[in-house]
Formats: structure tokens, C-alpha cells, sequence
């Protein structure tokens, strides 16, 4: 879908809780008008093709749950997309990890279909699948959902609701397990959403989904993942209730490393009679709110650190450029795209941008318009820094890079503060 009338863009402005339903609504970090970071743009893609949103987080002060101020329209944001998740290999084995922690946790056995919403790539899928159990695949963007089925991976083209439930069932049955990973995030209707797994999964089935923690958010300074295709940003406590108002029992929580700090959560219908709660669950709720992060004033703070993250980045920068050095930048990630477009770098900063995914080369990163590049550039056009824009896999890029690094080449990190190595 085209984007060129920014009216149909924009689906609403947030006044309740996605959540609680709640108005009391206080606006803490505030990024300024933002592009849509993981539309990636063409030579001649015009500037009036290149809207802008308001990127705003709102924090709730009745069930704590963080959300953009504002909806656009999934279709423009997920008909097409250009991420793709099997191009990480720490992903990969992460997603190779969590197949087979699954299928023993829940003793998985041929008989149980698991379900993946919004699978991507089949990155989690193919693994699933490697363990010789049935799968489907559920992904909204066209070009993916193909290359999934192109590769064996049965996906249907749909976004999650209740109607793709049915559909989901009709051709591959109940299952006993449905996965999702990143991407409860993205969901605007987020009780729909979960009323659709709860209606869905066998009586004796599971949920399992994990999503970027917000404890890590706060306390490692990762404002750059506020983007508008992330509309809330989770604390335990209020998944928890959202789970519980859809008929969904936490049965434990795990904490990774992956994506900056993720935490993967396992529920089960209320209605199956269970074991209690593990004390993981009640650990995490206690760390939360010893953090403060039940408390507003907590987030007021925040907004201040990133302006000095921004300050310190940005004279680090300009420094390095009065010194005639030469910076690119690794990982053309949508976090990266947030963190150049709000620190105000563009090309007189940064060169190019290297990404591995074959859809990204060539293209331009939307806002500042840096190249998007392929590997070879590092030797062609060797830089004296490389911001690493995906800071979540540094030790994926520093391992690719060690021609440049034996050069002499170093590295800049950005988040959680500026390291350079
Ligand atoms: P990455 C993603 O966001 C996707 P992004 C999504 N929006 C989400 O919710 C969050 O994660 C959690 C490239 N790369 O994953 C691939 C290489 O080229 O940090 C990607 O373009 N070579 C659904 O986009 C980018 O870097 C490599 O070796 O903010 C990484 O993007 C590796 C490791 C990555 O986040
Ligand atoms: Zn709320």
C-alpha cells in the first residue's frame, strides 16, 4: 500500500489504556516527528512520499502500561515488510533454543499442532518443525508469508484476529501450543487479540510469547526501540492482567538476552486447572515495583537521561568529523533509523549503512536517507568508526567485521551509553 495521504495513516490518537481502559495518561518521552522507520525508500522516492508521526510514549497510571500516543494503520505498516528475522544468527539460535525448551517443557509430541502468529520469516517455525511436529504459520506481510511457504513453512497471509482463528483451525485443528515473539507489541487491540488465543488453543494448550522487557527499556536506556509500529511497551504486571481479562493463567515468566532484554511468558487457559504460578512471576512483579516503575515520577526521569544520550553521542560525532575521520554504520535496524533521525545524523555524519538482509541493500533509510549497503562497501570504502545501530548483536557484527577491526577499524557503541571499542 502506498503512502501518500498521511490522514489515512493515522487510525487514532491513544486517550484510554489499550489495557485498563484508563485516561490517566502521562506523556514521558517525547521523540519528535519520526518517519516510518522500516519504510525504506528508493533514489527518487519523493519527500512528500516520506510522512512524518508525532512519537510520543504514554505511561498509565492505573495498570502501568506504556503506549505511543498514536495508531497507524497496520496495513501500511505490515503488508509489506522488509524485516526479516533469520538474518541473525543469534536470533536463530535463540529461536533453535526456544523450540526445543518448548517441546520438552510441555512434553510436545507429534499430535500437537503449535501455531506461530506473526511467524515471519519461519525463523521459530523451522524449528518447530525440525523436531518433527506439525506447524502453521499466521504473518501479515505478503512478500513474507510467501517466502515462508516457499520454503515448506505453511503460513497464512492474514493478520491475528478472531475470524483468522477460525480460519487457522478449519485447516490445521486446535493447537496445543501457540507462539508469538515480538509482536504483542505491535497489536493495537491487544484484548482481541488474546480473547482470539484463548477461544483457540485446546483445552489442555498453552500460550508462550515474548516481548522486549520494559524493566530493560528503563534501566539500559533503550529509547531508540520507540517506533510506531511499537505501541506498548511491557512491564509484567500489566501482560498479566491482560492475560487474566481474556481467560489466560501466567504460569511462569524467563528472562534472555536477546533484543536488548526480552522475557518470555507461558500461560494457559484459567479455566484448565493447574499448578500455581511459578516464582519467577512473583520475583519479577517485586523487581518491578522495587524499580519504581509503578511510579510515574520514575519516567519523568528518563526523558532527561536521553537528551544527555543524544548530547554526548552527538559532540562525540561532530568531534570525530572535525578530526576528519570517517564513520559508517552497521545494522540497518529500525532502532538505528530512531536513534540517527532523533540525534539529527545524517550523511554529513555517517557514510552508509551496512545490513546483510538482500532487501534493504540498495535502499535508502527513510528521514535521513543514508544508503543501505551490503557488506563488500567495509572493504571498498573502509571507515575509521562503525556505529553499531544494532547494539543488541554486537558480538554478531564485531565477529563479521574482523578485517576491519585488524585494520584498525573501531567500533562505536550507542546504548546503554557511548562505548567505544
Ligand atoms: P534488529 C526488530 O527491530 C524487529 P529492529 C521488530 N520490529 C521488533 O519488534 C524488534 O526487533 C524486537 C541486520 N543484521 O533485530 C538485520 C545484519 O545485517 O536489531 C537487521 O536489519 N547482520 C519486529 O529492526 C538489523 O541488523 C547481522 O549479522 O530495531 C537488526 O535489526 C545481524 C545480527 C543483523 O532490530
Ligand atoms: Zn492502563
Amino acid at each position: 500500500m502506498a503512502i501518500n495521504s498521511s490522514t489515512h495513516d493515522l487510525v487514532r490518537a491513544v486517550t484510554r489504556c489499550r489495557i485498563c481502559g484508563g485516561a490517566d495518561l502521562i506523556p514521558f518521552l517525547d521523540l519528535g516527528k519520526m518517519p516510518l522507520v522500516n519504510r525504506y525508500l528508493t533514489e527518487d522516492t519523493p519527500y512528500a512520499d516520506e510522512p512524518r508521526f508525532p512519537l510520543e510514549i504514554l505511561f498509565c497510571r492505573s495498570c502501568c502500561l506504556s503506549q505511543l500516543s498514536l495508531v497507524l494503520n497496520p496495513e501500511v505498516l505490515y503488508g509489506q515488510y522488509s524485516y526479516f528475522s533469520s538474518v541473525s544468527a543469534t536470533f536463530r539460535e535463540h529461536c533453535n533454543r526456544m523450540a526445543r525448551g518448548l517441546r520438552d517443557t510441555l512434553d510436545l509430541g507429534q499430535n500437537d499442532l503449535v501455531m506461530e502468529i506473526a511467524s515471519n520469516d519461519g525463523c521459530l517455525l523451522s524449528q518447530f518443525k525440525a523436531l518433527d511436529l506439525p506447524v502453521l504459520g499466521i504473518e501479515p506481510a505478503g512478500n513474507i508469508a510467501q517466502l515462508a511457504n516457499d520454503a515448506g513453512l505453511r503460513t497464512l497471509n492474514r493478520f491475528w484476529n478472531g475470524e483468522t482463528a477460525k480460519e487457522a483451525v478449519r485447516l490445521a485443528g486446535q493447537p496445543r501450543l501457540i507462539v508469538a515473539t515480538n509482536v504483542l507489541a505491535h497489536v493495537d487491540d491487544l484484548h482481541g487479540f488474546l480473547e482470539a488465543v484463548a477461544s483457540t488453543l485446546r483445552p489442555d494448550g498453552f500460550f508462550a510469547f515474548e516481548v522486549p522487557y520494559m524493566v530493560h527499556f528503563m534501566n539500559r536506556s533503550e529509547f531508540d526501540t520507540t517506533y510506531h509500529e511499537h505501541l506498548s511497551y511491557f512491564l509484567l504486571r500489566p501482560l498479566v492482567q491482560a492475560l487474566s481479562a481474556n481467560g489466560l493463567s501466567i504460569v511462569d515468566v524467563q528472562e534472555f538476552e536477546i533484543h536488548g532484554g526480552t522475557i518470555r511468558v507461558l500461560s494457559r487457559l484459567s479455566t484448565h486447572a493447574s499448578p500455581p504460578r511459578t516464582a519467577n512471576v512473583d520475583r519479577l512483579l517485586r523487581w518491578e515495583e522495587e524499580l519504581g516503575l509503578y511510579d510515574s515520577a520514575s519516567y519523568l526521569r528518563f526523558a532527561a537521561h536521553v537528551s544527555r544520550i543524544k548530547e554526548e553521542l552527538t559532540t562525540f560525532l561532530s568531534a570525530l568529523k572535525g578530526r576528519k575521520k570517517k564513520v559508517a554504520a552497521y545494522g540497518a535496524s529500525a532502532k538505528g533509523n530512531v536513534l540517527l533521525n532523533y540525534c539529527g545524523l545524517g550523511r554529513d555524519i555517517v557514510d552508509y549503512v551496512v545490513d546483510d538482509t538482500p532487501e534493504k541493500q540498495g535502499k535508502f533509510y527513510p528521514g535521513n536517507r543514508l544508503p543501505v549497503v551490503n557488506r563488500d562497501h567495509l572493504r571498498k570504502s573502509p571507515p575509521d568508526y562503525l556505529l553499531l545501530l544494532a547494539w543488541n548483536f554486537v558480538d554478531e557484527l564485531v565477529h563479521k567485521t574482523g578485517e576491519f577491526r585488524a585494520q584498525g577499524g573501531r567500533y562505536i557503541v550507542p546504548i546503554p551509553s557511548l562505548r567505544v571499542m
